[in-house]
């Protein structure tokens, strides 16, 4: 056993204090990974709000809004600031709620979130693996854009966040937040956090465990879902050209807390938990993608009896398993074959007793034939000496002179 921990005093520099920054050298030299998935409807303005977020223009062109299934649309960017490098995938949903029967448009989107934890799971599974060059594609966050309808959720919303809950950090956004009143924006706003919750959603909650920053946090989780307004336009507010949309009664400006949540959101997705939402995709979401996946495949940590049991233990037990399973089939393979042998004996015995009964059958017939022939033989042979009888009769008549003819004996034969 290792003695606890004793804390020591150091008498002069010894530079370990440099490990922070050879953990940020060594990840900005990396690069980051971010994966965002935009779930929404044909035109509510996914396309319009990735160009607003990452101030540029990813140059998609629409999508059609005819397609006969939800597609997912991944499309990889590389993306510098300063010096640190970011590969930001954006996917997109095509088609969403754009068929008749939405039923399951929240399929190829648990399909494509699952696939990439899958992927990630073979990776770590090889022999060989390749971690550290291994572009993860694991979906980190998804904006779930809701309709600025005023109403509240849609069936379609509520049945494909709850299918997401567990699987991604999924962060609601009222889309188009300029065609909604201030008044009306609060109440749907409350309106749609209380059908998540009378639905058991679990959106993502900024992380509020730090003392320091647990206020700020939590404040801006009451604020969520946040309203949102994108725009690919500029406008002159001052000696500046901002982000802006502009209608005859005024302008909305993009990032100006008074007019939406836009900022609120840039600040919490990008520049304050993106790392912690990578955190969250690895510990929890991919941790339970992987703890089922394993389970399914039959390991545990844990024997029928609640022992710990090791994993070269679980190979054994599968493989003892397997045996068994085997032999089982092999046996039961080899009934099977000496019953059908017994059949087939059987069913030959049967012809063979048919056979040999037409056979007696035809000695039998062949027999009381032959007596009959020889019945008939006989008779005629006794015609035969009874006509040579009468012949010699007859000629000895003639020659003696008689004319008298003895029928006698004849008739009485016949009798
Ligand atoms: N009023 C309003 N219109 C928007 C907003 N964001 C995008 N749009 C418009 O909605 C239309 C469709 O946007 P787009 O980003 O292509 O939608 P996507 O199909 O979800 O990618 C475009 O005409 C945008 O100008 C917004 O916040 N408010
Ligand atoms: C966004 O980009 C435009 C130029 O395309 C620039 O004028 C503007 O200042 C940028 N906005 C921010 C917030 O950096
Ligand atoms: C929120 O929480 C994260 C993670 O704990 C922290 O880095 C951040 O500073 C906090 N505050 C705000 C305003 O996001
Ligand atoms: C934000 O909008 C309000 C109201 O339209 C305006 O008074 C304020 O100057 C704007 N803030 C900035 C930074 O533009
Ligand atoms: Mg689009």
């Amino acid at each position: 056993m290792l003695d606890k921990a004793r804390s020591v005093g150091l008498a002069g520099h010894v530079g370990f204090d440099n490990l922070p920054d050879q953990l940020v050298n060594k990840a900005v030299q990396k690069g980051f990974v971010f994966n965002l998935l935009c779930i929404g409807e044909t035109g509510i303005g996914k396309s319009t709000l990735m160009d607003t977020l990452f101030n540029t223009s990813f140059e998609a062109k629409p999508n059609s809004h005819k397609c006969a299934s939800v597609i997912l649309k991944p499309q990889a960017y590389e993306l510098l600031e300063g010096n640190v490098q970011m590969k930001l995938t954006i996917v997109d949903t095509v088609g969403y709620g754009d068929q008749v029967n939405k039923d399951d448009s929240f399929k190829p989107i648990v399909d494509y979130i699952d696939q990439q934890f899958e992927a990630y799971l073979q990776e770590e599974l090889k022999i060989k693996r390749c971690l550290q060059a291994y572009h993860d594609t694991r979906v980190h966050s998804c904006l779930y854009f809701i309709c600025p309808t005023g109403h509240g959720l849609k069936a379609i919303d509520l049945v494909c966040m709850k299918k997401l809950d567990t699987r991604v950090n999924v962060i609601p956004v009222i889309a188009k937040a300029d065609t909604i009143s201030k008044n009306e924006l609060l109440k749907f706003k409350e309106k749609i956090v209380a059908e998540l919750n009378a639905n058991g959603i679990k959106i993502y909650q900024f992380p509020t465990e730090d003392d320091t920053v647990a206020e700020i946090n939590t404040s801006m989780n009451t604020h969520i879902p946040f309203a949102i307004v994108g725009s690919t336009e500029f406008a002159r507010v001052g000696n500046k050209m901002v982000r802006a949309r502009q209608y005859p009664w005024g302008t909305v400006q993009v990032e100006n807390d008074t007019h939406c949540d836009f900022i609120k959101l840039r600040e919490m997705l990008i520049r304050t938990n993106m790392e912690h939402m990578r955190e969250v995709t690895h510990a929890k979401h991919y941790e339970l993608y992987r703890k089922t996946r394993l389970e399914q495949m039959g390991f545990s940590d844990v024997d029928s009896d609640n022992k710990p049991m090791s994993f070269q233990q679980t190979c054994e037990k599968k493989m003892h398993m397997h045996q068994q399973e085997l032999a089982q089939k092999e046996e039961e393979m080899k009934q099977q074959f000496i019953q059908r042998v017994k059949e087939k004996e059987a069913e030959l015995k049967d012809a063979e007793r048919e056979l040999h009964a037409i056979f007696d059958q035809i000695k039998d017939d062949n027999a009381r034939e032959k007596k009959g022939m020889e019945d008939y033989q006989k008779q005629l042979e006794d015609e035969i000496s009874e006509f040579q009888r009468l012949k010699i009769q007859y000629q000895t008549a003639q020659l003696s002179g008689s004319h008298t003819l003895s029928l006698g004996t004849l008739k009485g034969k016949k009798k």
